[in-house]
């Protein structure tokens, strides 16, 4: 009987020690403002993962009064399908939310004029239970690089016109743009105003 007990418990450590050990996946952003990851507002991608239909992944990034932000995920991996919300001041009122507005199928983007100087925040999570996997998001600023038409020299700048909004469409358009309407599209020179 004896052995019988030492032969199950040697059994019982084999198949311990067997066992590849199981290890729940890291959360890699938190999940609430008070632990939100600081992120730049210059496109910078960050690395982001829905690791469960429960996650919630928070980021912060610090808004100029008046300027015009791009908030979007992109390059979706896995099952991933985006949804994600944009937060007050104090993290808790939303301001916005989307789900698939972004240039990727299924990803999301907000466009949103800040209304004060502060931080605000950004939450990411998936659109349903099962939608989880690995995505980037990144934040950027669209009405800062466009700058008047005044001359034709100023139609030769990417940056001469007003912001084209629309989706996959962040760029200044010239045509028509403040005071001078530059000819020919995309920046090019010529074309004398009205
Ligand atoms: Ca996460
Ligand atoms: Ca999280
Ligand atoms: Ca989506």
């Amino acid at each position: 009987m004896k052995a019988c007990k030492i032969w199950l418990w040697c059994c019982a450590l084999a198949i311990g020690l067997l066992m590849p050990s199981v290890t729940l996946a890291q959360d890699d952003h938190g999940d609430d403002a008070a632990s939100a990851t600081a992120i730049t507002t210059d496109g910078t991608l960050y690395d982001g993962e829905l690791e469960d239909g429960a996650d919630l992944d928070y980021f912060s990034f610090n808004a100029t009064d008046g300027v015009q932000y791009i908030i979007e995920t992109s390059q979706l991996g896995g099952n991933c399908d985006t949804e994600i919300r944009l937060f007050d001041t104090d993290g808790t009122t939303e301001i916005d939310s989307d789900d698939d507005s972004g240039l990727d199928p299924l990803a999301s983007r907000i466009d949103w004029v800040a209304t004060a100087t502060d931080t605000f925040y950004v939450s990411v999570e998936p659109f349903g239970l099962l939608t989880i996997g690995t995505y980037k998001i990144s934040i950027r600023t669209l009405a800062a690089i466009c700058e008047p038409c005044n001359i034709d020299a100023d139609c030769e700048s990417d940056n001469c016109g007003v912001p084209a909004s629309g989706v996959g469409l962040d760029l200044c358009i010239p045509a028509g743009a403040a005071s001078h309407e530059c000819g020919g599209g995309g920046g090019g020179g010529g074309g004398g105003g009205g």
